[in-house]
């Protein structure tokens, strides 16, 4: 391991174009935040730099969307953002925002290095074009039907109902979210990362340099530079954004993942003038906390355009999260499938804490996870108030009782087996909370902070000291048990401090100890109060959460997620007058019987099933319509695999115009349940029928 003078933290910019929810709190800056927290403790020269993302088609969309400017947008959700970050105790040193002016200079002077030094390409290519308004179309800017799954409102770059990821090109009746026109392609020049140039590089540096990278990001760096790397547009035809910093390019702008990962040297900027400390010495440590749909650009992108650029530091970790998903289904902001943090700081108040440790002790750190209500009041009840909270009460009840208020001497003479392995215990737990947070593990470090309370809830019963009274050296048996239990109370302040910021303050309250306590040096040592001071009152660290706070959050994210579908659906329709696309829960417009007349519906038989190569999502299938045989391709290779639907019954809508998918011309589609959880299933008849029948 290299040896650091400084550490410099990043965590994800979000976008400001809606509040934060739950599921940033997990992926990223709860993670960083116990880093930070941690490396503070251990008196690390250490900046926790963030800021909103305020660029980029999300911010333009979410301001269509709302029908008021882009600016106001960032302005509103900025402000949101930022306050749910303060009251959550994640300790930013700056919070900044990507439209502030030393941001725009600093993404401007870095593509301007770029560009002298010869690193872009520059080309010409066709894109879309909204000839009614005069607006080059971002992908999301056009909707259209999904070729796999007919979603008549599947966006330019993905369709939301099955999840396939789409170009323009594939939509059918593709159509301007602006004003409703059908786009043409237009001439338009952009300045693009030849990627490629650096392939070689950062095969080295990420795949051999960096193998102690978690896996899940590893492997997604691997996979990305395994299929090889291609030119990057880092610009965009749109207004707003970072102004392309070249003559002749109005209406051009810097790509928003081009600008917005500069955005943490921005940052830095604002922060101090020993900006350049952090960004530019080789002996910095710098840790990119992100989520798992940023890795490519945090892993290979960015750090490509830091060594085109030259004379920064990269990146020594990348310690990016899965998702969290709730109540088992994927989190969807469009949906308003979420438990947004600024709601849950309403409904919850003063229970901080209690949301960053489930949210730690639940953290998708190796694999997605799923947040549920439920487990929340477990892991609060049956952890915080039973386990930890339990023990540091009674420790501080017991003293109240049987040592006057006052911290009991210790009497080495009488020292037995159980002292000596708590002693031992509490030591070996610093070491290990200490490698597993260095090693990026918090859940590991949280669960074993977790074991040493209850380590401590066995010391007590074991001994009993509320039974010693009368005893041979009862009051000696007394007092070691209290001194001990009270000196783990403060090396569990210190211990759960960057986990609990709160919960560990309120202990150094009660303790009457001052804050630099918390100093990690202190875990591990046996001499944090002194005898005979006086401490105060014990207060209780965590209450019960009631079954009835559980039931009303349950029935408030369905009964909000009924309510998102419907808000969408009348955004959807101010914004562009687009088709209302009908939701899960909602039956889809009232056709008349000449509608339905006009479809073909046929059973059949599948023969055989076989992958799309590069398509995720897409089966090949042979399906017998007893008149005859025919190639459909059906975006349900996710659901199934090839081998375990041969012979399953379909029904085939069987006049459906044929369609490319892939270079596989498809000829038909099959008809499938999709349940709420998004899964297909077969529709099964109990009789098997011919092939070839009708349907009506
Ligand atoms: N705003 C994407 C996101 O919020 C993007 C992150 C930027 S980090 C430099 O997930
Ligand atoms: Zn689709």
């Amino acid at each position: 391991m290299k040896d650091y003078k400084r550490i410099l933290v990043t965590a994800a910019l979000p976008y400001a174009n809606g509040p934060v929810h739950i599921g940033h709190l997990a992926g990223c800056y709860i993670p960083a935040d116990i880093y930070v927290r941690y490396q503070r403790a251990q008196k690390q020269d250490i900046k926790f730099v963030g800021g909103s993302d305020e660029h980029g088609v999300p911010i333009t969309i979410r301001a269509m969307k709302e029908g008021v400017s882009p600016q106001q947008i960032v302005d509103k959700y900025h402000a949101i953002i930022k306050d749910s970050f303060e009251k959550m105790g994640i300790s930013f040193d700056i919070y900044s925002r990507t439209t502030n002016p030393v941001h725009h200079k600093t993404a401007a002077d870095f593509f301007k290095k770029l560009y002298d030094d010869g690193l872009f390409e520059e080309k010409e290519t066709e894109q879309f074009y909204d000839e009614k308004t005069n607006t080059f179309l971002a992908d999301r800017y056009i909707t259209g039907t999904c070729p796999v799954c007919g979603n008549p409102n599947a966006y330019g770059d993905q369709c939301e109902k099955c999840g396939s990821s789409l170009s323009p090109e594939q939509l059918i009746n593709p159509r301007s979210t602006l004003s409703d026109a059908v786009p043409v392609k237009k001439l338009t020049k952009h300045w693009y990362f030849p990627l490629q140039n650096y392939e070689p590089w950062l095969k080295q540096w990420v795949l051999e340099d960096h193998k102690e990278w978690k896996n899940n990001v590893y492997g997604q760096c691997k996979s990305w530079l395994d299929n090889g790397l291609q030119s990057r547009a880092m610009t965009r035809d749109s207004n707003w954004g970072v102004k392309v910093p070249l003559p002749g390019t109005e209406g051009k702008v810097l790509y928003v993942w081009f600008d917005a990962p500069i955005g943490y040297i921005s940052a830095t900027k604002e922060l101090t003038k020993q900006w350049a400390d952090y960004w530019c010495k080789e002996d910095t440590k710098l840790v990119h906390f992100i989520g798992k749909d940023n890795i490519v650009f945090h892993c290979i992108i960015f750090p490509a355009m830091l060594k085109a650029h030259g004379g920064f530091v990269l990146p020594d970790n990348v310690p990016a999260n899965e998702f969290l998903n709730i109540e088992g289904e994927k989190v969807s902001t469009s949906r308003n499938w979420a438990v947004w943090v600024h709601e849950y700081l309403k409904d919850f108040p003063g229970c901080e804490d209690v949301l960053r440790y489930v949210l730690c002790a639940n953290a998708p750190e190796t694999k997605d996870n799923d947040f549920t209500w439920k487990d929340f009041q477990d892991r609060n009840n049956s952890e915080l108030v039973s386990i930890f909270g339990n023990f540091v009460n009674r420790s501080l009840v017991l003293m109240h009782k049987l040592c006057g208020g006052k911290v009991p001497p210790f009497h080495n003479a009488i020292i037995d087996g159980d002292d000596k392995q708590l002693m031992e215990d509490i030591k070996a737990a610093k070491i290990k909370v200490t490698q597993s947070i260095e090693e990026y593990r918090f859940r590991e470090a949280l669960f074993e902070i977790i074991d040493l309370s209850r380590k401590g809830n066995q010391y007590l019963q074991k001994k009993e000291p509320w039974k010693k009274a009368g005893a041979e050296n009862g009051q000696q048996q007394i007092d070691n048990c209290i001194h001990l239990s009270l000196q783990l109370t403060a090396n569990l302040a210190i211990l759960i401090n960057p986990f609990l910021p709160v919960t560990a303050r309120k202990i150094l309250h009660m303790l009457k100890v001052v804050e630099k306590m918390l100093d990690w040096e202190n875990a591990g040592s046996f001499k944090l109060l002194s005898v005979g001071y006086t401490l105060r009152a014990p207060e209780l660290l965590f209450r019960k959460i009631e079954d009835s706070e559980i039931a009303a959050q349950v029935e408030k994210l369905r009964a909000n997620a009924i309510a998102g579908s419907n808000t969408q659906n009348v955004e959807k329709k101010s914004a562009g007058g687009n088709v209302v696309q009908p939701m899960e829960n909602m039956l889809k417009q009232e056709i008349v019987y000449d509608d339905f007349a006009k479809l073909d519906l046929k059973t059949g038989k599948i023969l055989s099933a076989e992958k799309v190569e590069k398509a995720d999502k897409l089966l090949k299938l042979e399906i017998d319509l007893g008149f005859e045989k025919r190639i459909i391709v059906s975006g349900i290779a996710l659901h199934f695999k090839p081998e375990e639907i041969i012979g399953k019954q379909v029904v085939v809508v069987a006049n459906l115009a044929p369609r490319k998918m892939r270079g596989i011309e498809s000829n038909g589609m099959i008809l499938m349940a999709e349940d709420k959880n998004g899964k297909l299933h077969f529709i099964n008849t109990e009789e098997a029928i011919e092939p070839g029948a009708g349907v009506s």
